[in-house]
């Protein structure tokens, strides 16, 4: 049984502590927040007797096998080194870093303590995304040429999550950092991006709409576009759509978790809906399924010595595309050339 603490019992982490709850092979036996509130409320609901308001006192006192950061992206850096400073294996909510050389600093960080560090960025794990990953990877529609990753929306996720209204970057670093890794996971990476930016709602401090174009390793260009200000006749937070053109055939992931593949030999539609867990509550449900499927995956590298398909390493690139479509938008979409992959 691999022992684990949860750093961080805010919005989200509820969705940890369920999806912990449903992982064969590991328990959350500890938990931290420096708000005492949310620390008891956290620990009352899910039973989690033993509880910290600060992470080294949390660190010196419990035997871990690994910490689940869930906090904001200020305070990454500084938990993911006391946690490897103490050798426990290091789960990190995204947006890993808001700077690279924050990012680079963990990844050392964990390499000198040789312990696991593995960014919790699930939304490749939905397991519609899976699905369409392995479609492409069966040949269905011949060699992908051109991509699309959209997710347009104008669901509240500004009561939930308030810092979103106010901090100085929005959709790019908070949505789009996940619609950029899908694109990452089913194109590759990309040589360059270029990016435009708006803020719709006036409400909000940062940009709310991202419209970026990435031409991959693979030969393939795609368009990977966020907005939360777009109100359409159907809401379909938080689905990520998916268009794929390829030599032999087109896919489209739709609305409603319909997979149409298209090819030669006719037309198929697939329903590609995620299981709603026992715990998991619609719209949300998608996420939820990721975050134990993620969860899940983190123990099996344990378990067997591998290294995280989200690993550190690994999500930098995904860091990368988001500093450089930033720095796009801010000089009138000038095309970026990425230097990571
Ligand atoms: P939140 O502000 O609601 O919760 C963060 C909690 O961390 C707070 O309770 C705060 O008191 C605590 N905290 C902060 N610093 C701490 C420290 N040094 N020690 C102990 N506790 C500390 O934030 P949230 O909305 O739950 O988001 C947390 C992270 O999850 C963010 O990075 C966000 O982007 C991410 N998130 C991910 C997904 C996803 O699908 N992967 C979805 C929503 C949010
Ligand atoms: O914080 C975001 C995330 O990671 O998924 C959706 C979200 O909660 C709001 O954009």
């Amino acid at each position: 049984m691999k022992k684990g603490a949860l750093i961080g019992c805010g919005f989200f982490a509820r969705n940890h502590m369920h999806a912990w709850a449903d992982v064969e092979g590991a328990a959350i036996t500890a938990l931290c927040d420096r708000d005492e509130n949310r620390l008891k409320e956290t620990a009352d609901r899910f039973g989690v007797e033993r509880t910290y308001t600060d992470a080294a006192d949390l660190l010196k006192s419990e035997e871990l096998d690994f910490v689940d950061i869930a906090t904001t992206v200020q305070t990454h850096r500084p938990l993911v080194e006391l946690a490897a400073g103490s050798r426990v294996h290091i789960i990190c909510q995204k947006p890993f870093a808001d700077a690279m050389e924050d990012g680079k600093a963990m990844i050392d960080a964990a390499a000198s303590a040789g312990v696991t560090l593995m960014v919790h960025e699930n939304f490749r794990w939905q397991s519609a995304i899976r699905a369409a990953k392995a479609e492409l990877d069966k040949g269905s529609i011949g060699m992908p040429f051109w991509g699309r990753v959209s997710f347009r929306s104008a669901y509240d996720v500004y009561s939930g999550q308030p810092y979103l209204a106010t901090d100085d970057r929005f959709i790019i670093q908070d949505l789009g950092i996940h619609i950029l890794d899908i694109a990452r996971f089913l194109f590759g990476d990309a040589h360059t991006i270029s990016a435009s930016t708006k803020r719709v709602n006036p409400a909000i401090r940062a940009e709310d709409v991202a419209t970026m174009m990435l031409v991959h390793e693979s030969g393939v260009t795609s368009v990977v576009d966020c907005s939360y200000a777009s109100r359409l006749p159907r809401e379909s937070f938080p689905e990520s759509l998916l268009e794929v053109d390829g030599s032999e055939g087109t896919l489209r992931l739709m609305p409603g978790y319909r997979l149409v593949l298209h090819n030669a030999s006719g037309t198929r539609e697939l329903d590609v809906s995620p299981p709603l867990l026992s715990w998991a509550a619609r719209p949300w449900h998608n996420i939820q399924e990721s975050v134990y499927n993620i969860q899940r995956h983190f123990i099996d590298c344990l378990n067997a010595s591998s290294a995280p398909e989200t690993s550190g390493l690994d999500n930098l690139n995904t860091l990368e595309l988001v500093e450089a479509a930033y720095l796009s938008a801010a000089e009138n979409s000038r095309t970026i050339k990425l230097d990571t992959a």
